[in-house]
């Protein structure tokens, strides 16, 4: 394909790291927001030098849509907006961010997917291919743009790659050596409308695969299980499972995660030797383990670097202990699955901070695991009013309301007890009032370390 003229839709971290390697490679590029008072500015500064760019705003044109030869798309924008069905209809390729990064890319992918646990899962990955080799990139969804890094990749580059189902809705020949699937459960309605589409996006991930790659899967979540047993043929799906000794596959045995398959039966480490919390976070590793036996890493390597890893920023992440009180950021937990991870992660009672951007989820199960386990519920939000609703109606009424973070952080430390956690785990996206979850654990952070005791 020949790109001269090539629109980039979205000037966020997707749409800058396309744009620069377009660029790269010679094309004019027509970046395109639909926030008419962007300020360009910063932009313009870092693309000085760089190559030619245009800005678009607000409104895209026919006249603009008919001269360009690509149209790229941030994860963040809907394929069905009416901007992209006008591209649609004047049949100019398609590519999303992830898909560009591939097909200017070299390497081995492992491509990692699933409503929860990516994060901590791509970041553990990264972290076993660090120690394995210099020639390695950690990229995705995780907040650092697969674009950015296909120019300097190589082909024994190792890449670890998390991936949402915002960005396999528009890949076309992305194909990773290992894709993974941790877990399939309720997220995005609003932007995938059903859960059946939600779920087919994220399958998408092994639609180019054949029988020399690989999909490791959750064979204890049901969705999981049944949807990849059921969908994929193409490739050999390799199985994890935290409840049951498989005959193949990678399980828990004995108190030691095992892989097991035809050619091998070896044991990788003890559960005693994982310092990440939480049950989930031993499927994380699971799956961590699996993908990088079968991306090629060693045994001992895979064990060495599992037993050193902390975790990841904003997922259940402790900040600090006052008077008895343990304070923890999990802005991350921004659907409600997420969100009863964090809590179950608990030890003793917790005054959690909820509520966030409106993604049209249902709160029944979180709410439901709060008696006996959570003091008080302090709402944020634009989704405070449906949260205590639902609250309500399952019973929990023990519930106050903040107008902002530092007034939930400095009530929900007033009404803690010693022994207490202080828990943000919202269940919801962050965008109504910040404009990132890390940006909203940033803050939580800081306004837990200004407490006095
Ligand atoms: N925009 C429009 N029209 C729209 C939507 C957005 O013009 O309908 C513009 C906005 O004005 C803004 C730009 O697009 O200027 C933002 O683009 P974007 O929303 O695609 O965000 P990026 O900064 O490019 O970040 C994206 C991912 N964001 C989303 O998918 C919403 C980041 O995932 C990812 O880290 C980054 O690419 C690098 O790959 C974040 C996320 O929240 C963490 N992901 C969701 C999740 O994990 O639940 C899927």
């Amino acid at each position: 394909m020949e790109f001269k003229k090539v629109i980039v839709a979205g000037a966020g971290k997707s749409g800058i790291a396309s744009t620069e390697l377009m660029l790269r490679h010679g094309a004019e590029v027509i970046m395109f927001d639909q926030k008419a008072d962007l300020d360009t500015s910063k932009l313009k500064e870092r693309f000085e030098g760089k190559g030619n760019v245009v800005f678009e705003l607000g409104e895209l044109s026919d006249k603009t849509i008919s001269e360009a030869d690509l149209f790229v798309i941030s994860p963040g924008i809907p394929t069905d907006a009416e901007f992209v069905k006008r591209v649609e209809a004047a049949s100019v390729p398609i590519m999303g961010e992830i898909e560009l990064g591939f097909y200017f890319g070299k390497g081995r992918i492992a491509a990692i997917t699933g409503t929860n646990g990516k994060t901590t899962t791509t970041a553990l990955v990264g972290e076993i291919f660090k120690a394995y080799s210099d020639d390695y990139v950690v990229a995705g969804n995780i907040g650092y743009p697969l674009t950015e890094y296909s120019d300097d990749t190589t082909d024994n580059t190792l890449i670890s790659l998390e991936v949402s189902s915002f960005q396999l809705e528009t890949i076309k020949t992305f194909r990773p050596h290992v894709s993974a699937v941790l877990n399939l459960t309720p997220d995005h309605l609003n932007r995938h409308y059903t859960l059946d589409n939600y779920y087919n996006a994220k399958l998408r991930i092994a639609e180019n695969q054949d029988m020399s790659d690989y999909m490791v899967a959750n064979f204890d979540d049901p969705e999981t299980r049944k949807r990849v047993s059921d969908a994929i043929k193409n490739t050999n799906v390799v199985w994890f499972s935290r409840k049951e000794e498989l005959p193949n596959g990678v399980f828990v045995s004995d108190g030691s995660i095992r892989v097991k398959n035809e050619e091998v039966d070896v044991k990788i480490l003890d559960l005693s030797d994982i310092k990440i919390l939480g049950t989930h976070n031993v499927e994380n590793v699971l799956a961590a383990t699996a993908i990088a036996y079968y991306m090629g890493i060693p045994a001992e390597v895979i064990r060495r670097t599992v037993s050193e890893f902390n975790g990841v920023e904003h997922r259940i992440q402790f900040v600090r202990e006052l008077n008895g009180i343990k304070f923890y950021n999990d802005s991350k937990g921004t659907n409600p699955d997420a969100a009863i991870k964090a809590l179950e992660a608990m030890k003793g009672s917790t005054v959690l901070i909820g509520g966030g951007y409106d993604k049209k989820s249902t709160y029944d199960e979180w709410v439901e695991l709060f008696p006996g386990r959570v003091r008080k519920l302090v709402l944020i939000g634009a989704t405070a009013d449906d949260i205590e609703k639902c609250a309500r109606e399952h019973g929990f009424t023990d519930i106050a309301r903040a107008k902002t973070l530092k007034e939930a952080v400095e009530y929900s430390y007033s009404a803690a007890e010693s022994g207490d956690n202080v828990l943000l785990s919202p269940a919801c996206a962050s965008w109504d009032m910040f404009k990132s979850f890390e940006e909203r654990g940033t803050q939580f952070i800081e306004f837990v370390n200004g407490l006095e005791g």
